[in-house]
C-alpha cells in the first residue's frame, strides 16, 4: 500500500499542503513521503486489519508531487478527511504527529493551500484593512505606532502618560508588550482606565482618533473577562498574543462575537517558523490567523532587528492581503473568497530611519511600529513620535529624510542617534 500517486490531479476542493522533508540515512524521498501522507491522514506505522477498503478509498492522503533535488514533497487531503471548521483538528492531522516520526529527519510545512469550500465556513478579520481605516479615518498613508517601553515595568500611571506623550507627538496606536498582562505593579483594570483617559485627551486635542492595543492574554476565561472590559470601557481594539494562546483560543475568541478588532501579536512563533528546515512556515501561520479572524498581524519588517528577509516579509503581506494569490516557487495559489486583508504590523527594531525602507518593502497597508525607535530619542517619546511622523510625512511626500532632517529637528536628532547604532 503505497499512498503515493504521482499521477493524480489535485482537486479543487482538497486541502494541499507543501512539506520540505528530508529522509533519514539509507532511505529515499518516496520512503518520507509516504511515511508523512500516512500519519498526517489515516494510517500508521504498520498495516492494519481495521482500515477498511473505503476508509482508504475515500480518506487517504495523495503523494502529488516529489522533487527530489529540492526536498519538496507536495500531498492532496481530501476535505472528508477534516472537521472542516476545527482549525486545531486540522492542524493536528497535517502539522502534527509528522515532526516527531524518526522516519523523516527534518520536516517543514511551506504551505498549505486551503480550499474555497473550507475558506468560507471562516470569518476572517472583522475589519481588517478597510474597517481599521475607516475606524481612523486614515486612509492614505501606513500607522505609526508604539509599544511602550519599557516593555515591563512601569506601573499603570506612567504607562498612560507614556501613551498619551506617543499619541500627542503624532502616533495613531500605542500597544502594551506581549509580556504586560497584570502585574502587581500595573494592573490590567488601573492601566486600561487610565490609559483610555487619555486616549480621549489626545484625541481632543489632537483631532485624530487614536488607537489603544491592550493585551489580554491570560488562560482563556481570564482572557475574556478582560475583552469584557475593554469592551464595557468602550475602547475598539484588543491585542492577544496568538500563538501562545493557542488556535483554539483565536479561533474561540473569534467566535464570542466580541466586535473588538484584534491585534495579534506573535511571540513564539519563532520557535517554529525559524529554522528554515523544520517546522512551520510563518506564511502558513499567517493563512491560519487570517482564516481565524485577526484584523493586524505581525509580520516581521525585513529591515529591523527580528529575522525575516524582505522576499519572504513581502510575501506574506501579499498573502494576507490578496484576494487571489498566485502560486511562485515558495506558495500555492490561494483563493481568499473575500476574506478581509489583514493590516500587516512591521515592528522590531525600527526607527525613523528604516520608514522608507519599510513602506518600499510592504507598501501602505501597515502598521509602522517602533519602540526603542520612539522612545529611545534623546529628547523622549513626545520627540520621538514626532520624528516618526516626520519621517513618514518625508516618505509620502517624496523628500529623503536627510533633506527633511534639515528642517525638522526632531528628526534630526533621531537619525544622529540611531543611524549611529
Ligand atoms: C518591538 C517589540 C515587538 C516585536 C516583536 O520593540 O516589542 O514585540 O515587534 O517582533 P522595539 P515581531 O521596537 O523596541 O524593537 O514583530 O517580528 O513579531
Ligand atoms: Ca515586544
Amino acid at each position: 500500500m503505497t499512498y503515493i500517486d504521482l499521477n493524480y490531479e489535485p482537486r479543487e476542493d482538497d486541502l494541499l499542503v507543501w512539506f520540505y522533508a528530508e529522509p533519514p540515512a539509507g532511505k529515499d524521498m518516496r520512503y518520507v513521503a509516504d511515511r508523512i501522507a500516512e500519519e498526517s491522514s489515516i494510517g500508521t506505522w504498520t498495516d492494519l486489519r481495521t482500515l477498511l477498503p473505503e476508509i482508504w478509498e475515500k480518506l487517504r492522503a495523495r503523494v502529488y508531487e516529489i522533487d527530489n533535488t529540492a526536498g519538496f514533497v507536495k500531498i492532496a487531503y481530501p476535505l472528508h478527511l477534516f472537521e472542516v471548521s476545527n482549525m486545531p483538528a486540522i492542524l493536528a492531522s497535517v502539522a502534527g504527529n509528522v515532526f516527531g516520526m524518526k522516519s523523516v529527519e527534518n520536516l517543514r510545512v511551506l504551505d498549505i493551500r486551503f480550499p474555497k469550500t473550507l475558506v468560507k465556513e471562516y470569518p476572517g478579520p472583522g475589519y481588517g484593512v478597510p474597517g481599521v481605516r475607516e475606524m481612523t479615518g486614515v486612509h492614505d498613508r501606513p500607522f505609526l505606532g508604539t509599544i511602550i517601553k519599557p516593555k515591563i515595568g512601569l506601573p499603570a500611571k506612567m504607562h498612560a502618560e507614556v501613551a498619551y506623550e506617543a499619541w500627542a507627538g503624532g502616533l495613531d496606536i500605542v500597544k502594551d508588550d506581549e509580556n504586560l498582562a497584570s502585574q502587581d505593579f500595573n494592573r490590567f483594570e488601573d492601566r486600561l482606565s487610565l490609559t483610555l483617559e487619555k486616549k480621549d485627551l489626545a484625541e481632543e486635542e489632537t483631532g485624530e482618533k487614536k488607537i489603544y492595543l491592550v493585551n489580554i492574554t491570560a488562560p482563556y476565561r481570564e482572557m475574556i473577562r478582560r475583552a469584557e472590559l475593554v469592551r464595557d470601557a468602550g475602547n475598539e481594539f484588543v491585542m492577544i498574543d496568538v500563538f501562545i494562546s493557542g488556535f483554539s483560543a483565536v479561533q474561540s475568541y473569534r467566535e464570542e462575537g466580541f466586535k473588538m478588532a484584534i491585534h495579534a501579536h506573535r511571540a513564539m512563533h519563532a520557535a517554529i517558523t525559524r529554522n528554515p528546515k523544520h517546522g512551520i512556515t510563518m506564511l502558513t501561520l499567517a493563512k491560519v490567523y487570517r482564516l481565524l479572524g485577526v484584523d493586524n498581524l505581525h509580520i516581521g519588517t525585513a529591515v529591523g532587528k527580528m529575522e525575516g528577509s524582505a522576499k519572504e516579509v513581502s510575501m506574506i503581506c501579499e498573502e494576507i492581503q490578496g484576494d487571489m494569490v498566485t502560486e511562485n516557487d515558495a506558495r500555492f495559489a490561494q483563493d481568499w473568497a473575500g476574506i478581509k486583508p489583514v493590516l500587516a504590523v512591521a515592528s522590531g527594531g525600527l526607527h525613523p530611519g528604516h520608514v522608507p525602507a519599510v513602506v518600499d518593502i510592504l507598501g501602505k497597508d501597515i502598521v509602522i511600529q517602533a519602540g526603542g525607535g520612539v522612545h529611545g530619542h534623546p529628547e523622549g517619546t513626545r520627540k520621538g513620535a514626532m520624528a516618526m511622523r516626520q519621517a513618514l510625512e518625508a516618505k509620502m511626500s517624496g523628500v529623503s529624510l536627510q533633506e527633511y532632517a534639515e528642517t525638522h529637528r526632531e528628526l534630526k536628532l533621531a537619525l544622529d542617534k540611531f543611524l549611529k547604532q
